[in-house]
C-alpha cells in the first residue's frame, strides 16, 4: 500500500471529523452557543423590588430549567436603574448570547441597545413593559398584559360600586414605563362620563410599597375626608396606601374603597381582610408562553406583534380559591 496515499486519507478524515464538529457545534447556536451546544439566552431584569418581579424572574428560571437541554439562562438585574438596564443589554450583546428577553424598566433609551442587538443578528423579545420601536424590526414581539384593559376594568368596578361619585387618589407606577401610562388612560377612560369620578391627586408611587406609603401618606394631610377610594396601579402600592390610610385613622376597604392591579398573595390576602377591594390580575408568570415564544420564532414561524396573556379580576368573592396559588 502506498503510504503517501494512506496519509492523506487520515489527513482527509480528521478534515472531515473536524468539518463536521464545527458544524455541529453552529447548529447549536452559532457564535454564542454555550456549553454544549445549547442556546445562551439572556433575560434582562429591570428590578427584583416585590413579589411581582420575583416571581416573574423565578418563572424564566423554573422554565429554563425544565428545557435545560436546549438553553442556558443568564440573568441580569438592573435593580430599578435605566442605565444600568441598557448596560446591562449591551453586555448581553458583547457576550453574544442567542437571545434576549427583555422586561424593560422604561420606554424610551433602548433604541442604542437594540439597534446594536439587531447589527449582532441577536433577537428581542420584550416582556411586560413595552418600549418604543416597532415589532419585527426593532424587537420580535412583545408578550404581556393589555394595560389599558386593566386600568379600565379596575375603573369599571369603581364606578359601578360608588354609583359614579368618588374622590379618588391615583398611585402612579414608574414614570416612563408603558405601564404607568395606560393604567392611567384605561382608568382615565371608564370614569370619563361620571362626572363626579375625582381624581383628586395623581402621584408617582414608583411601583413600591414604601414610595405607595409615603405618597399616600402626604395626601391624606391634603384631601383627608374627601377621599373615598385609592387606584394603585399596583398591589405594592395599595398595599403601603393601606397602611397609611389604618395609621390615619381610616378603615380601608370600607370608607376608602381601594383598588389595584396585579393579584399577588399578600394582596389577595388583604381582599379576604376586607381591607382591600379587588385587584385586576396582572400575571407575572412569563416563563412558560417567553420560551415557547422564543421556539416558534427560532423555528421561522411568523409571530403576530403582540402576544396579550389574559388576565382574571380578584374580589372577595374568589380571593379565598386563588390565594394559595399566588405568589
Ligand atoms: O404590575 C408591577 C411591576 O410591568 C406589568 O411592573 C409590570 C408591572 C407590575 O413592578 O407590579
Amino acid at each position: 500500500m502506498n503510504s503517501f496515499l494512506d496519509k492523506r486519507r487520515t489527513l482527509l478524515f480528521v478534515l472531515c471529523v473536524a468539518a463536521l464538529a464545527l458544524a455541529g457545534c453552529r447548529k447549536g447556536g452559532g457564535a454564542g452557543a454555550g456549553k454544549e451546544g445549547k442556546l445562551r439566552v439572556g433575560f434582562s431584569q429591570m428590578e427584583s423590588n416585590g413579589p411581582w418581579r420575583i416571581a416573574e424572574t423565578k418563572s424564566m428560571r423554573d422554565e429554563a430549567a425544565k428545557r435545560a437541554d436546549r438553553f442556558e439562562l443568564v440573568v441580569t438585574d438592573a435593580r430599578g436603574d435605566l442605565a444600568v438596564q441598557v448596560a446591562n443589554v449591551e453586555d448581553l450583546i458583547a457576550q453574544r448570547v442567542d437571545a434576549i428577553f427583555l422586561a424593560p424598566q422604561q420606554e424610551k433609551g433602548f433604541e442604542g441597545a437594540l439597534q446594536a442587538a439587531k447589527e449582532a443578528g441577536i433577537p428581542v423579545i420584550l416582556l411586560d413593559r413595552e418600549v418604543q420601536g416597532t415589532a419585527g424590526q426593532d424587537f420580535v414581539t412583545f408578550i404581556g398584559s393589555n394595560f389599558v384593559e386593566e386600568g379600565k376594568r379596575a375603573g369599571e368596578w369603581l364606578v359601578k360600586q360608588t354609583g359614579g361619585k368618588a374622590g379618588i387618589i391615583e398611585l402612579l407606577g414608574t414614570a416612563g414605563s408603558s405601564v404607568a401610562r395606560d393604567r392611567h388612560d384605561g382608568f382615565a377612560a371608564a370614569i370619563k362620563s361620571s362626572p363626579d369620578m375625582k381624581i383628586l391627586a395623581s402621584q408617582n408611587g414608583n411601583f413600591t410599597r414604601a414610595e405607595g406609603q409615603k405618597v399616600m401618606e402626604n395626601l391624606i394631610q391634603a384631601h383627608g375626608k374627601n377621599i373615598t377610594a385609592v387606584y394603585a396601579h399596583n398591589d405594592e402600592m395599595a398595599l403601603g396606601a393601606i397602611q397609611a390610610l389604618k395609621a390615619a385613622g381610616f378603615q380601608p376597604g370600607k370608607d376608602v374603597l381601594v383598588v389595584s392591579v396585579d393579584g399577588q398573595k399578600s394582596a389577595l390576602e388583604a381582599i379576604q381582610r376586607g381591607e382591600m377591594n379587588v385587584t385586576v390580575e396582572c400575571n407575572p408568570r412569563f416563563g412558560p408562553i417567553a420560551f415557547d415564544t422564543l421556539e416558534k420564532y427560532l423555528k421561522g414561524e411568523q409571530l403576530p406583534p403582540k402576544i396579550i396573556v389574559p388576565d382574571r379580576f380578584f374580589d372577595s368573592s374568589n380571593a379565598a380559591q386563588y390565594v394559595n396559588e399566588a405568589y
